[in-house]
């Protein structure tokens, strides 16, 4: 339970893990079907034993929940996880003009002077993301990925489903439901108009003793770079449907399909592993009324994070 429940899942996977390939060819230790449980009620999951950046938590899960699909307002506010994603395809488009970026997620990690060249064509990217709305509009939206999944699926009638809204809804109405579900898995979308096939695939909701808990079932989890973000923003959703809800926030359950520590992540992880669990944070809701779907960063803040410092670690991409 709680963020020892992490380090548990750390020391699990590393030490009975199966030795596994993979897409990036990094290579992991890996475990499937693995849980964890955290308690709301007794304070924020944002892991201490390492810093994680809770704004960009915070900016994407309100991106996801205005059904927003375009990095144009996460550029906005400097969050830049999704840059990748929407500068391949310009890179790989006929309106791009400059040096070769193929593979620069690898390249650019290997190979100093390619890098550079990487930085200034993503800062060019992003420049015009900014300034010009046409080709924000163009190369900034990522297709079918969590919030056009949780805002406006696509029926074959050509309809859209609302599912956020519509589970709302259903805990407002009938909170014993057993179906609280909202899925970002469309086998009609994977893998082609996706950027990356939905990592945190499927959540489900339950209302017991006024206490709203949540379940995701996450399919793949990089463990040491994706996991500590991925625990925050459910909780961080679990406290805005309730608030939207008018509960009070109960268990983030977190299940896991294939839970993998890649193997240049292993040095990161033991160093983690010998640091002492603190406190977790508090988390606010500034707002006294209002919905969720027009909650701005600023009205979520986060007290008495005080973990220990960040560790860096390469991403496999
Ligand atoms: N990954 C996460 N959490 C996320 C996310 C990605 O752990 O929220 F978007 C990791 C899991 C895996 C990789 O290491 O990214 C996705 O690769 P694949 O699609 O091959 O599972």
């Amino acid at each position: 339970i709680g963020e020892q429940a992490y380090l548990n899942l750390c020391k699990h996977v590393l030490e009975s893990g199966a030795k596994k390939e993979d897409r990036t060819n990094t290579g992991t230790y890996s475990a499937f079907g693995q849980q964890m449980r955290f308690d709301l009620s007794k304070g924020f999951p944002l892991l201490t034993t390492k810093k994680v950046p809770f704004r960009l938590v915070a900016s994407e899960l309100l991106w996801f929940i205005k059904g927003d699909t375009n990095i144009r307002f996460l550029v906005e506010n400097n969050n830049n996880i999704w840059n990748e994603w929407a500068f391949k395809k310009w890179v790989e488009s006929a309106d791009y003009f400059g040096p070769d970026m193929t593979d620069f997620g690898n390249r650019s990690q290997q190979d100093s002077s390619f890098n550079e060249k990487y930085q200034e064509q993503m800062k060019i990217f992003k420049a015009k993301i900014l300034q010009d709305s046409t080709f924000a509009e163009k190369y900034g939206d990522l297709g079918s990925i969590y919030g056009k999944q949780w805002r406006a699926w696509k029926t074959s009638k050509n309809e859209t489903i609302d599912q956020l809204k519509q589970v709302i809804e259903s805990i407002r109405i009938n909170p014993d439901s057993r179906r609280h579900i909202v899925t970002a898995w469309n086998p009609e979308d994977v893998p082609s108009n996706m950027a990356l096939p939905p990592c945190h695939t499927l959540f489900q909701f339950y209302v017991a003793d006024g206490k709203l808990s949540c379940q995701l079932y996450q399919r793949s989890a990089d463990i040491f770079l994706g996991v500590p973000f991925n625990i925050a923003s459910y909780a961080l959703l679990t406290h805005l449907i309730a608030y939207e809800c008018n509960l009070e926030v109960g268990e983030f359950v977190h299940t896991f399909g294939d839970a993998h520590i890649y193997t240049n992540h292993v040095k990161q992880v033991n160093e983690q592993l010998k640091r002492e669990i603190r406190d977790f944070p508090i988390l606010r809701l500034k707002r006294e009324k209002g919905s969720i779907f027009d909650f701005e960063l600023t009205d979520i803040e986060l007290l008495n994070y005080n973990p220990h410092p960040a560790i860096k670690a390469p991403i496999a991409v």
